[in-house]
């Protein structure tokens, strides 16, 4: 009988969780430049327009030193709590600046049951009213304190949005419950994707008697797996060569894999854990000088195809990584040696079989059953050295040895009679 283990990404999703509770939560804290799975936008390429008579292009009322609307980057993360958009900003203030209006972010949810739903959302300044056409009539009249978030469109309206400046970066953060409203199943991490994310900056500068109006809106849009932490912190280092030799019942094997950066450089004395489906604890081994790890495994589970993930939980400079298989085990082959005989005296024989498997290792602790001229004679249980003593032969018998098969663990072996 052999147990089949389905190995899905929920099975290396929840043998993750069950290595390393603790650090699935550690939160790298911003993403990187440039990082391929966001949507990256120029730098520079804020645009002008300019509204109103008299208007004059004024690049901002102050500091032309820096272009504090600038989008760089827009990247998403999640856990069971939050939905975050990190949208970065060249030289982006806190608070806003007088004259910086708003961030807004676009962006459409898309399940694994094919429900979509469309959110717009912005965060704004106390001048937001400018963006209808409302001049304030002093700008000391909209003092720089908190953030306000005009309501969401489409399947789902966020109420509960906070925003920060960080970093550089604008942060929206929503609560995952307001985002699952949207949906009619559970947003599922590695599944639930954002198929669009998108973001536009603004300000209003009053210029002349007109206004002049900075945007910037990224042409790209990106898409997004939630759960998808790529683009925090550091490069993620690589999994490869997962080695799962198939391995019987009562041996050892090495599982092995290796390390290395993202660009491929091996990493060395880092530790890497191996969390195999019905193991208590997963096998912890430490990377040789090229990057390679080796854990031995013996299992404890009977014959059958069991998950395995290999986990690099990550450090300053190389972001955590993972890599699932499935590694085989098998039931463990066994056999007889030649019956061995001894004459205690003229009238007894004593009948010595040793039980051992296919690598020569003794079977300790099984059954095994005596024969006598072709019939059950008694049954004995193996030593440590594998072996039974059969003592109530007689002369002229025949005598053999049978070892039953224990279901997923130990095939079934037959010693070669002997006449005693
Ligand atoms: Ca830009
Ligand atoms: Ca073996």
């Amino acid at each position: 009988m052999s147990r089949r283990h389905a190995v899905s990404a929920l099975a290396a999703a929840s043998l993750l969780a069950a290595l390393t509770p603790s650090q699935a939560e550690d939160a790298p804290l911003f993403p990187r430049l440039n990082c391929a799975r966001q949507m990256n936008d120029p730098a520079d390429d804020a645009k002008y327009t300019l509204s109103g008579t008299g208007a004059t292009a004024v690049k901002r009322p102050s500091d032309t030193s820096v272009d504090p609307i600038d989008i760089l980057n827009v990247s998403l993360r999640s856990n069971a709590d939050v939905l975050e958009a990190y949208i970065g900003v060249k030289d982006a203030t806190k608070p806003f600046a007088t004259w910086e209006t708003a961030y807004s972010w676009d962006v459409t949810f898309e399940n694994a049951d094919g429900a979509k739903f469309s959110v717009k959302h912005m965060v704004t300044s106390a001048q937001y009213e400018q963006v209808g056409g409302v001049k304030p009539t002093s700008w000391a009249e909209y003092p720089m304190a908190g953030y306000t978030t005009a309501a969401g469109t489409g399947g789902a309206s966020f109420k509960n949005v906070k925003a920060r400046v960080q970093n550089n970066f604008v942060i929206i953060s929503v609560p995952m419950s307001e985002v699952q409203l949207g949906f009619s199943e559970p947003i599922r991490q590695g599944i639930t994707t954002v198929t669009k994310v998108a973001a536009t900056s603004y300000a209003y500068i009053p210029s002349g008697t007109g206004n002049q109006r900075i945007a910037d809106t990224p042409a790209t849009t990106a898409s997004y797996v939630f759960g998808d932490e790529y683009c925090f912190g550091p490069p993620p280092a690589a999994l490869s060569a997962l080695t799962l030799p198939n391995v019987q019942f009562s041996d050892t094997v090495k599982l092995s894999a290796k390390l290395t950066t993202e660009a491929g450089d091996k990493l060395a004395g880092k530790q890497v854990e191996f969390a195999v489906d019905g193991l208590a604890a997963p096998l912890k081994g430490t990377t040789n000088a090229d990057g390679v790890v080796s854990v031995s495994f013996k299992p404890t589970s009977r014959a059958g195809t069991y998950p395995v993930v290999a986990f690099f939980k990550g450090d300053a400079t190389n972001g955590k990584t993972m890599l699932a298989g499935e590694v085989n085990v098998l039931a463990e082959n066994t056999g007889f040696g030649a019956l061995s005989v001894a004459k205690p005296t003229t009238t007894t024989r004593r009948v010595t079989a040793t039980l051992l498997d296919d690598d020569k290792h003794a079977v300790a602790g099984q059954k095994v059953v005596w024969y006598v001229n072709g019939k059950k004679a008694t049954t004995q249980t193996t030593n440590t050295k594998g072996q039974v003593v059969y003592t109530a032969a007689k002369p002229g018998q025949t005598v053999y040895a049978a070892f039953v098969a224990v279901a997923g663990k130990y095939n079934a072996a037959t010693a070669k009679a002997v006449k005693v």
